[in-house]
């Protein structure tokens, strides 16, 4: 029998930036969805310091996040042995590699992302450049390392499509050096509400606390925000059902339960059928506890010992480096800089 050739994997490339604790936002809407490719692709993920850097952060808290995002990551079923997980500035290609796109991607095209219009709005006395040119740095990540596949929130999608906007620029300039990635977005928790103001999405940098579950939150701590979570005054018997646009809170507490369970929305709405806020909250609450209890517990428990930590984080910049570098040489000669000699 001939040997059919076994086709290599597709490479998937995601990243979250440690601005703040890590959300149920991200958990749902990023890496609860990496955990179940990590078998099926050649998987890089990102710890995105140097994106973090768009806003002020105190520096002892942004190291402390980073190795608690590392932990999080392993905890959570991202096998260090499967997936390269790595810090974006121990790999400088990624820096290096985003200046050389600014220079390949259009003002007016950066002037439209709505993440730039959003967060020059929330942080107006602080509206930098690399706040500015975040698209390009974020297109950099994902094209050093040829992915094809880009897991990411729904509030990701313009940042995929601007970086295949630009890998597409570059390509009709130079021939093939970057392959054209695709956003995969997850069915449930696509895009995860604020508990205490569901029009708007749950964000590290949200003021009100009560609307945000953290990862690392303990179970008391996710209880209570559920319990206090807004849905509306609605008195009918049944006030559980799925009405986006007239019922935010309740259609959010629905995606999120069915995200946690892994149950589809027609179940849901049909276990809480006759049942009102005070039992459908507390619930939801308990499901999403019961889905972060092991994380947070396994991650306590990597962090108390840092080392081990490290240890991951600098295997998976050295296997990272390597796969950047392949790119970086292809692109400087691209582009006309002279060879890098030793030194
Ligand atoms: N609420 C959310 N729902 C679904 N997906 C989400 N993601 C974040 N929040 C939600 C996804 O998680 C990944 C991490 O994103 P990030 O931290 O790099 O950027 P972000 O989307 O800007 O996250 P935040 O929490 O809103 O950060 P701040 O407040 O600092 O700006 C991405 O895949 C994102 O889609």
């Amino acid at each position: 029998m001939e040997n059919t050739p076994i086709a290599p994997k597709k490479r998937i490339f995601s990243a979250i930036k440690p601005t703040g604790d890590a959300t149920l936002g991200s958990y749902l809407g990023a890496i609860k969805n990496w955990v179940s490719l990590r078998d099926e692709y050649d998987c890089l993920y990102c710890i995105a310091d140097l994106h973090a850097l768009t806003v002020r952060n105190d520096p002892a808290t942004l190291r402390r996040r980073v190795l608690e995002q590392l932990a999080i990551y392993v905890a959570a079923g991202l096998d260090p042995e499967k997936c390269v997980l790595y810090v974006q500035s121990h790999v400088p290609a990624h820096a290096e590699l985003g200046w050389i796109l600014d220079c390949y991607t259009m003002f007016g095209e950066l002037s439209r992302m709505t993440q730039f219009k959003d967060k020059s709005r929330k942080n107006a006395d602080n509206v930098n450049a690399g706040l500015f040119t975040y698209p390009t740095l974020m297109a950099a990540d994902i094209l050093l390392y040829q992915a094809d596949l880009v897991p990411v929130g729904e509030d990701q999608t313009q940042h995929v499509e601007i970086c295949r906007d630009i890998a597409n620029r570059f390509n009709g300039a130079y021939g093939d050096t970057f392959t054209m990635p695709e956003a995969f977005v997850p069915k449930f928790g696509a895009r995860v509400m604020s508990l205490s103001n569901p029009t708007s999405k749950m964000s590290k940098s949200e003021e009100d606390a009560n609307g945000c579950v953290l990862v690392m939150d303990s179970p008391e701590e996710i209880m209570r925000k559920f319990k206090r979570a807004v849905t509306d005054s609605d008195t009918v018997a049944s006030p559980v059902y799925y009405d986006k646009e007239n019922k935010p809170g309740v259609a959010n507490l629905l995606s999120i339960y069915c995200a946690a369970t892994g149950c589809t929305m027609e179940s849901a709405v049909a276990e809480f059928e006759g049942k009102g806020y005070g039992a459908f909250k507390p619930r939801v609450g308990e499901a999403v506890v019961e889905m972060l209890r092991p994380v947070r517990e396994k991650a306590n428990e990597l962090l108390k010992d840092k080392d081990a930590l490290v240890s991951i984080y600098t295997d998976g910049a050295a296997k990272a480096a390597y796969l950047a570098e392949k790119t970086m040489r292809k692109v400087r000669r691209k582009v006309g800089l002279t060879e890098r000699p030793r030194y």
